[in-house]
């Protein structure tokens, strides 16, 4: 369904995931996250090499499960379970039909819950594809080191991020570039102006340099940038 919920002017309250974004999200997403349908399919590519068998997946803010449904089509270990974990009802609500209509062998739990407070253990892979970003700045490190503690040595967590840049000029002209992404996939003016005052204070981004240093702290061995596109991008950590 198309995303037309900030086309008409309106009062902007603070972003939600509710009902009325979960029916319009995946137009949104994709009109909105310029290489988000290009790290879905990489995810799967990611899954595939890495998922260890006998061991646990999660997708951490699964939204409508399109991360996991793409890595149960690449896995091909013996033993593997899933886990989707959102805290918006509407999603999981959602999320658990899509899973159930996805023909898969590889079981699934799609769960409500604040992802800073999940269990994960036996983790062999770990996905927050555009969700961190959510996350209150000061709760990211210990939701990293927890993870890092739940992923199995030589699992992998990927972590794809909206980004700021130290450099006010380089910073700008990407916010200028995602603004025209926008455009260009039929957003007017007005609607990306509205969309910004509402997500401001619920989508916090960081720098590249911030991301990393906060992966390697928590012990993974690497970070590494492997997808970018204007202020989006896309980390491998390997524990
Ligand atoms: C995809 N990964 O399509 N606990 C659980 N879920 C949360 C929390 C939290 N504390 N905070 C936010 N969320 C998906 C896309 S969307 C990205 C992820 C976007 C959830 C929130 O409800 C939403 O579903 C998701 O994180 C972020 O690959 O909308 O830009």
């Amino acid at each position: 369904m198309l995303d037309n919920i900030y086309s008409q002017k309106r009062d902007v309250t603070p972003f939600k995931f509710d009902e009325a974004v979960v029916k319009v999200f995946q137009d949104m997403i994709g009109r909105s996250v310029p290489g988000y349908e290009l790290t879905l399919p990489l995810i799967g590519l990611i899954a595939a090499r890495y998922v260890q068998p006998n061991s646990r997946v999660y997708d951490l803010g699964c939204s409508l499960g399109a991360a996991s449904v793409i890595m149960r089509r690449h896995i091909q270990q013996d033993g593997v379970h899933m886990v989707g974990i959102d805290n918006s009802e509407a999603m999981v609500e959602q999320c658990t039909q899509n899973i159930a209509a996805d023909e898969s062998d590889i079981p699934m739990d799609v769960m409500l819950g604040d992802i800073r407070t999940a269990n994960i253990q036996n983790a062999s892979m770990v996905v927050l594809n555009f969700t961190l970003q959510f996350i209150d700045p000061t709760d990211r490190d210990r939701l990293i080191e927890k993870v890092y503690a739940g992923l199995n040595p030589g699992g992998v967590l990927v972590v794809s991020e909206k980004i700021v840049f130290d450099d006010e000029d380089k910073n700008e002209r990407f916010i200028d570039l995602h603004h025209d992404f926008k455009r260009a996939n039929g957003y007017s003016d007005l609607e990306v102006a509205q969309k910004r005052t509402a997500i401001m204070n619920v989508l916090i981004p960081e720098t590249i340099p911030d991301h990393q240093a906060r992966l390697l702290n928590a012990g993974f061995q690497s970070a590494e940038l492997w997808f970018q596109a204007f202020n989006f991008c896309s980390l491998l950590a390997i524990k």
